[in-house]
């Protein structure tokens, strides 16, 4: 092969990685926003509560919950479904503590995507994550989380190793187009094998 087949083939090849990495995980839905936002600080209790996402997630299977540092829900009622959107009312007068809405969808490629998103109203104390109050619900919960955290670590790799490939491929296609042609130029040098 030549220099320049090896070039194209190599970028094609990181191409495919880049992208064959991407594809499956792009097909999932993402959350693009939330109401709160995560890690936002409220000056009032809200009415509801609303996640936005990247495409429009079934209208079944959703789950949506509101908790308090003890695991009490301030959901209060059914969460609704217009397009992208999932909002759920909470109940009036959330005192000033800080809370964790604990998201659950199906995405619209029929796999179900999870989150968590703390916030906190008034000066109330932000939950943390290693401080479970509820030993039960909370290893659930949390070896769910570590799940999706490992997922999102291998998603996190195979990007960066695709990234990688895209270098290394730009790298060899710039050296072999700033590839020095003088030798072929000048007279009376000896020519330059064949490949
Ligand atoms: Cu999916």
């Amino acid at each position: 092969m030549s220099r320049f087949r090896i070039a194209l083939t190599a970028a094609a090849i990181a191409v495919l990685v880049v992208f064959g990495a991407g594809a499956p995980a792009s097909a999932h839905d993402e959350l693009l926003a939330s109401t709160p936002a995560a890690g936002a600080r409220l000056d009032a209790a809200p009415t509801e509560v609303s996640l936005t996402f990247s495409a429009d997630v079934m209208t079944i299977g959703a789950a949506v919950i509101v908790v308090d540092a003890s695991g009490r829900d301030w959901v209060a009622g059914e969460p609704t479904i217009d397009r992208g959107t999932v909002t759920v009312p909470v109940d009036e007068g959330m005192p000033a503590a800080g809370y964790e809405i604990r998201w659950r969808v199906v995405s619209s490629d029929g796999h179900p995507i999870s989150g968590l998103i703390p916030f906190a109203i008034g000066d109330g104390e932000p939950l943390t994550r290693t401080a479970a109050p509820d030993a039960s619900t909370a290893a659930t919960d949390v070896d769910s989380l570590s799940t999706q955290e490992n997922q999102g670590a291998l998603r996190v790799v195979l990007i960066g190793a695709g990234g990688a490939a895209v270098a290394v491929a730009l790298f060899a296609l710039i050296r072999f187009l700033r590839r020095p042609r003088t030798a072929v130029a000048q007279p009376g040098d000896t020519p330059p094998d064949a490949d």
